[in-house]
């Protein structure tokens, strides 16, 4: 069993990784749209990340005896003014991530929950690694992709991502 507010705050945090998974889909829709598969592609193997982090809260609750409560994903926009857009929202977006991480952390050492700490080692380093990732994105974009022959490159290198399974396993 884990402390009531610490198995709610992982509960909470599943629906909200499911929806960074819905988010970043929402994403990969639109760069199909606009004809750019790669970033399509690129946010696709990002959503199907998202995914597998809500699955570990999900292993990691039941692994505890807790029970997990499915409740509704909120709808993303789909509407977005430019190709440099929803890169921008992903950075916000993880960065809020992160702080909900961080929030989680803290509530579990207030109640000496050694053992949720140390799951969500993993995440605290993963959130760094996706901060990093977004923001190396914005900056290619910003160096390459305001031209054609620019941003047909740095559509072929995010085409050649390919999915890896998380390292966490539970
Ligand atoms: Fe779930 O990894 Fe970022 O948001």
């Amino acid at each position: 069993m884990l402390n009531k507010k610490i198995s709610e705050l992982l509960d909470d945090q599943f629906n909200k990784e499911m929806y960074s998974a819905y988010l970043y889909l929402d994403y990969a829709n639109y760069y199909h749209e606009q004809g750019l598969d790669g970033f399509a592609n690129w946010y696709d193997i990002q959503a199907q990340e998202e995914r597998d982090h809500a699955m570990l809260i999900r292993t990691y609750l039941h692994n505890n005896g807790e029970k997990l409560a499915l409740e509704a994903i909120e709808k993303p926009s789909g509407v977005y003014r430019s190709i440099e857009e929803p890169l921008r929202l992903a950075l916000q977006h993880e960065r809020y991530i992160t702080d909900q991480i961080n929030q989680i952390y803290k509530a579990a050492d207030k109640v000496n929950d050694y053992r949720s700490m140390q799951f969500l080692d993993w995440f605290v380093k993963e959130q760094g690694e996706e901060e990093k990732n977004s923001e190396d994105l914005i900056r290619k974009f910003e160096l390459f992709g305001n031209e054609a022959k620019g941003l047909y490159a740095l559509n072929q290198e995010l085409l050649a991502r390919r999915y890896a399974a998380p390292s966490l396993v539970l």
